[in-house]
């Protein structure tokens, strides 16, 4: 049912995909069954109060259609209040619950001592910029390493964007001026499952111009290990980067020193 995706291996985490499935799952499976025993009550009752042309009792208190079955205390009350006791619990339940499970939505995993890696997403007309904690920046892919949590601060340069991944079920505001928080994980099981790198596909989810339908990217997901020898030899960028940030009036990487300004601010 659940997509292996998901599973943050040797952890209690849940990725957010996983947490919208149960709660999808959980809301049909009690739907399903506040349904069968509605209708099959409903049903028992037309069968059983059908009309079979003999004359009803002189003592038989009917219902009225319309009428509120309170009974004066008698056997329709207590159903009365039964029913809606039940439907009561039934829906505080849920909503605790499902509330509970978006707050873990919002705040992430506990990461402990191992610590998040933070990147700063910077939408534009069209594309995605993504700015790693060492100045590095990768235009339109994402590269990350496997089970590690991984925080996106989200933002824009020019005009609204909506940062996602259906795969992941993230999705996040990119506007300009401010930033969004999101985060997700992948398991090294699902990196191993699809060859030893994991591919997410990005979107944007805001209609912003005439670019936007190929406004794609891609979230890949490499073994920790890989990554790491990736990351370090991206260093190089950093030193650039900050010679670059001396001079904001630089063209193309003016977008680069306001993202990090911006991601300075989020973090
Ligand atoms: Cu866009």
């Amino acid at each position: 049912m659940i997509h292996p995706i998901t599973l943050q291996q040797g952890t209690d985490w849940q990725a957010q995909a996983e947490v919208f499935e149960e709660i999808f799952f959980v809301f049909l499976a009690l739907g399903t069954l506040v349904g069968i025993v509605v209708v099959s009550y409903t049903l028992w009752n037309v069968y059983k109060y059908r009309d079979d042309g003999s004359e009803p009792d002189a003592d038989f208190d009917a219902p009225v259609v319309g009428e509120l079955p309170t009974g004066q205390g008698g056997p329709k009350a207590k159903k009365l209040f039964l029913s809606f006791g039940l439907s009561a619990i039934v829906v505080i339940s849920l909503v605790v619950y499902a509330y509970g499970l978006l707050l873990y939505v919002e705040d992430g995993p506990d990461t402990g001592e191992e610590g998040d890696i933070e990147i700063t997403v910077e939408g534009y007309q069209f594309g995605w910029e993504f700015l790693y904690p060492n100045g590095h920046s990768e235009m339109n892919e994402l590269v990350v390493p496997a089970d590690k949590r991984i925080d996106l601060t989200v933002t824009s340069r020019d005009v609204w964007h909506n940062f996602g991944s259906s795969d992941l079920r993230i999705k996040s505001d990119a506007i300009p001026g401010e930033t969004s928080e999101t985060w997700f994980s992948v398991s090294s099981d699902e990196v191993a499952a699809q060859g030893g790198e994991a591919t997410f596909r990005v979107e944007c989810f805001e209609l912003c111009g005439s670019g936007h339908s190929a406004m794609k990217g891609q979230i890949t997901v490499i073994p920790q290990d890989e990554w790491d020898e990736w990351y370090a030899n991206t260093e190089g960028d950093s030193e650039s980067a900050s010679v670059e940030d001396a001079d904001p009036a630089s063209d193309t990487d003016t977008s680069r020193v306001t993202g990090a300004a911006i991601g300075g601010v989020g973090a």
